[in-house]
């Protein structure tokens, strides 16, 4: 039995003592929030007039050096360890020790000189996706120039001539190089404030990798069966929340160089426009509402809304697949199978026996099975009320009356209004209503 198959079948078959007993599960440590890169102020850092600096929440920003009126800045293509979640860690390949890259982030008719020294043990490029510049700055590989051998340092100066929301990844061997974590956003503030102002403006790189349990190392040659889905490389409940003020204004971009998949991102508590893509803005005449946007790969689209509920919003990739940790997807299907006698006779061989999946999976990234080291199968977080049983490309908006830009307000839980939870129906009520409930098992 591989890796994989032997998570599926923990999933099904083992661990269940806890669950005999009646235990509280207690498995993993419980993680906090990593604020890293998040503005602490109340009021975001304006980066001219009117408009907020990005925020790359989990990650960084690309520091400048100004020379003689050109915005300088070094990237280091290398591969470093990366931690997705408490409890998966892998060898990972990126720009400056961060997947994804740091966030550059410039205004409209800067010059800019990069150099990129790549530190692989292969060739690569970088990769301006988006933007409009000189085709022999354009990073492909053979075509527009030569590789970067392991080692080097080559040089891309360009001017920004249009504002906008772009990318940059590697263009030679990028079915490995972005399946390793290459990739990054490059944000291009317009000079003069076009549109409505913002209140807050962040960035948030989709992404999909194949982990095999306790391997070190993504593998890059995975065309299907991505079994770890993040948010700036991050799985939930490591992805850290996005902290906005009720009635604020605010602007998402979102980017996807996931190798094989398009992700449908929806945001819980809230209606947003589409406003810009790596392409350009979008005419007002042409924005309309939505709450689940398609972000295929390749693309970048940039979405705009106000919240006018204060809570904690859910924020996720809608293909449900894509809100779980390393399901190993050839497991049998026991939905809906009478397990008893199965249960019964296996007990006879392992005390501890009991067939799990047969009610469904929500409650098994809660249970302390024993999982292969450096995996993380069916794991989600705790939640205010429950453990919630969702995993990777899954965040949180906290949505609150003010933002106090402290941490405790970013880590902690929204306090709901005595009576406004769902809970148990009364009966009397019920009754009341005229709702009877229906024999169990029609
Ligand atoms: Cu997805």
């Amino acid at each position: 039995m591989d890796r994989r198959n032997f998570v599926s079948m923990g999933a099904l078959v083992t661990g269940a003592a806890a669950i005999l007993r009646g235990t509280k599960a207690s498995g993993q440590a419980q993680p906090r929030a990593n604020l890293q890169g998040q503005t602490p102020s109340v009021r975001a850092r304006e980066i001219l007039p009117g408009q907020p600096a990005v925020v790359t929440p989990n990650g960084v920003t690309l520091p400048w050096r100004i020379i003689d009126g050109v915005k300088v800045a070094h990237m280091v293509a290398e591969e470093f360890e990366h931690e997705f979640a408490p409890g998966l860690r892998a060898r990972v390949w990126g720009y400056n020790g961060h997947t994804p890259g740091p966030t550059i982030e410039a205004i409209e008719g800067d010059r800019l000189r990069i150099y990129v020294t790549n530190h692989l043990p292969e060739f690569t490029t970088v990769h301006w996706h988006g933007l409009i510049l000189a085709c022999g700055q354009d990073g492909v590989s053979g075509l527009t120039q030569r590789p970067i051998p392991p080692g080097e340092t080559y040089v891309y100066e360009f001017d920004l001539r249009y504002p906008g929301t772009y990318m940059y990844h590697p263009h030679y061997d990028e079915m490995t190089q972005i399946a390793m974590g290459m990739h990054g956003m490059f944000i291009v503030h317009p000079r003069r404030l076009r549109g409505p102002r913002v209140d807050r403006d962040f960035v948030l790189m989709t992404h999909e990798w194949k982990i095999d349990a306790g391997a070190r190392r993504p593998n890059p040659n995975a065309m299907a069966d991505f079994n770890v889905l993040t948010f700036n490389s991050k799985s939930f409940p490591a992805t850290s929340p996005l902290v906005v003020g009720r009635g604020e204004r605010v602007r998402i971009r979102l980017g996807n160089l996931s190798p094989m998949d398009h992700h449908p991102i929806h945001i819980h508590g809230v209606n947003f426009k589409l406003t810009a893509t790596d392409g350009g803005y979008v005419p007002e005449s042409a924005q309309h509402p939505e709450t689940t946007q398609l972000v295929q790969t390749g693309s970048a689209k940039v979405i705009e809304m106000v919240f006018e509920e204060s809570g904690d919003w859910a924020m996720h990739c809608h293909m449900t697949h894509h809100g779980m940790m390393q399901m190993g997807h050839n497991a049998p299907n026991t939905v809906g199978a009478r397990t008893g006698t199965l249960d019964r006779r296996m007990s006879r061989v392992m005390p501890d026996f009991m067939t799990m999946g047969a009610t469904g999976m929500g409650g098994m990234g809660e249970m302390p099975m024993p999982v292969p080291a450096n995996s993380l199968p069916m794991r989600g977080g705790p939640g205010r009320y429950h453990y919630i049983d969702m995993g990777g490309m899954f965040t949180v908006v906290k949505v609150r009356d003010r933002v106090d830009g402290t941490e405790a307000q970013a880590q902690g839980w929204y306090e709901f209004p005595e009576g406004t939870v769902s809970g148990p129906a009364d009966p009397a009520r019920m009754a009341a209503d005229g709702v009877t409930v229906p024999t169990r098992g029609r």
